[in-house]
């Protein structure tokens, strides 16, 4: 089946059903069914409202798009991962995320272990540790209360926890400081503790693999930079913690095993801020807000798993990749959350989609001779208006928009609220049906100036709109998209779960050190190379 997605007849059925419908107007489209706003609108829970009517589709492409994920088998995958299959073929390993907010009471089972009660022991455990921290029980080698909190790692173990921290700012405890240094480059640490006391300050090295060059070498700097201080081997233990599933590493690092939270392989690294991982998140927000993070993300994978594709969010939101990449030969998505807190959302999500679903061949290893993953990127509206959107506007490619709002503000300063979610709603507006030539001219603007303020239109978006932006609602938005990059990943037929171009990375550049600091090493690299490294050495 995964060999086979052009030749499946829904495949087929959309190629022709594409070329009828690729220049229709989203103003014709909504003319010609005044009860499109019903079909193509829906309240998930009592809290998202998600808006795709301005996507250009009828209903005949949301009945075939629906086909083809029947036909790529997209439930029996969906379950396979849910159940603990080892679906990350290439690893050998089953892919369960979903697992790391299941209730205490459930079971899934990985190698005739419930990997639930897994998970439970970790989270009570980290939750001890939060409140020791938090309340400042948790004392440092010289007997003063941790005031900073240094989150080392980089990739899946770096981005999460700075957008869940950022994102959740509004929450946190102000007396805690928080810094993530993920860089190799040394500026990174030193401007993290500049301002810092060694004896206040709390290192959690976070590495699934602690093997990790970047956070390796964060974390001996960080040791050098306590023990400078503090001059005795023990304060360690007072100060760094570890977040890895390689507990042979964290104990030769010189990190008692105790002070070790653990996840397993069956997490990914850009799947693992809801596992300890958001140790640094608990530590900001405490264990009752983390633990209504995990109740939001487990709402959205119940909804995933069980509500009718046609009702079905990261099914749609998939299926609508889909129709815009491989159809329309979009090659970009853009996401604009309005919401100054959840700066750092698209980049979390550009690790998400772009790692999961950058790849060039199939389950069975043979080349795809299709489109895969999207770029995905964005910033926060209403910014982003004063810069890049006038490409969306009036460029000439196509770049579908998640809008992101919520209804209520966290912090309540009229008419902030009211200006900033008439901003989103007039975007997709204009997006969409865009400002005519005739319509132009009636406003008396002069006629050479009419094209250049003439907008097409025609231009999709989604509207997700929230209540509030709170620990739940955050979890169901990350959970919302996890399961969109599955929906394309599973019709695709590729490994979302592998990252075989970061691995390379991660050897890449080790000749090349060893090079640097041994002068004597003939290069033998390619002529550019080799001169690049000679002018360093020099
Ligand atoms: C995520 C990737 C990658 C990984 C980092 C850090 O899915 O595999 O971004 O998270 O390379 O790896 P460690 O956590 O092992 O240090």
């Amino acid at each position: 089946m995964n060999n086979e997605l052009k030749k499946s007849s829904a495949w087929k059925k959309l190629e022709k059903h594409y070329k009828e419908i690729e220049n229709k107007h989203l103003s014709e489209l909504f003319k010609e069914d005044p009860q499109r706003i019903n079909k193509f609108t829906m309240n998930v829970g009592e809290d998202i409202y998600f808006d795709f009517s301005k996507h250009r589709i009828t209903e005949e492409t949301f009945e075939l798009l629906i086909n083809l994920a029947v036909e790529r088998n997209l439930t029996a995958k969906r379950e396979a991962m849910f159940e603990g299959n080892k679906i990350n073929t290439t690893e050998n390993r089953a892919v369960l995320h979903t697992a790391l907010r299941t209730p205490a009471d459930s079971k899934v089972m990985v190698d005739n272990v419930n990997v639930v009660e897994q998970v439970h022991v970790v989270l009570d455990k980290m939750s001890w540790f939060a409140n020791r921290v938090r309340s400042g029980q948790w004392k440092g080698y010289t007997g003063k209360r941790i005031k900073n909190i240094v989150n080392i790692g980089i990739g899946g173990s770096d981005l999460g926890p700075v957008m869940a921290y950022e994102a959740l700012k509004f929450y946190s405890q102000r007396d805690l400081n928080f810094r993530f240094v993920s860089n190799i480059d040394g500026n990174d640490f030193a401007e993290a503790v500049r301002e810092f006391e060694a004896d206040e300050t709390l290192f959690i090295v976070s590495s699934k693999t602690f093997t990790t060059l970047e956070t390796m070498t964060n974390a001996r700097t960080a040791r050098k930079w306590l023990l400078d201080s503090l001059q005795n081997e023990n304060a360690v233990a007072d100060h760094f913690v570890a977040v890895s599933t390689n507990v042979e590493q964290v104990t030769k690092f010189g990190i008692n095993p105790q002070n070790m939270f653990e996840f397993w392989d069956w997490v990914g690294g850009r799947y693992s801020m809801d596992s300890a991982i958001g140790l640094s998140t608990m530590l900001a927000i405490g264990p009752e807000n983390f633990n209504q993070l995990l109740k939001g993300f487990h709402e959205m994978d119940e909804h995933f798993r069980s509500a009718p594709l046609k009702q079905n969010i990261p099914v749609i939101m998939g299926l609508l990749n889909i129709w815009y990449g491989n159809f329309f030969g979009v090659q970009t998505q853009a996401v604009l959350p309005y919401n100054k807190y959840l700066h750092r959302f698209p980049a979390y999500l550009q690790q998400l989609t772009m790692e999961s679903n950058g790849k060039h061949v199939r389950l069975d290893g043979a080349k795809v001779d299709y489109q895969t993953g999207a770029i995905y990127w964005g910033e926060p509206g209403t910014n982003g208006q004063h810069s890049f959107y006038q490409l969306i506007h009036q460029g000439t490619i196509i770049i579908p928009c998640d809008f992101i709002g919520f209804k209520k503000a966290l912090n309540n300063l009229p008419p902030h609220q009211d200006y900033l979610m008439a901003n989103v709603i007039a975007q997709g507006e204009a997006l969409a049906f865009g400002k005519t030539q005739a319509e132009v001219s009636k406003q008396g603007v002069p006629e050479e100036l009419v094209p250049h303020k003439t907008f097409e239109g025609n231009r999709p978006s989604s509207t997700f709109i929230l209540d509030n932006l709170t620990p739940e609602s955050l979890g169901k938005l990350i959970a919302m998209y996890e399961h969109s990059v599955f929906v394309q990943g599973a019709i695709w037929g590729i490994n979302s779960f592998d990252q075989m171009g970061v691995e390379l990375g991660k050897v890449l550049a080790k000749k090349i050190i060893d090079e640097m600091q041994n002068k004597g090493i003939p290069l033998n690299h390619d002529d550019s190379t080799n001169a690049l490294i000679e002018h360093y050495r020099k």
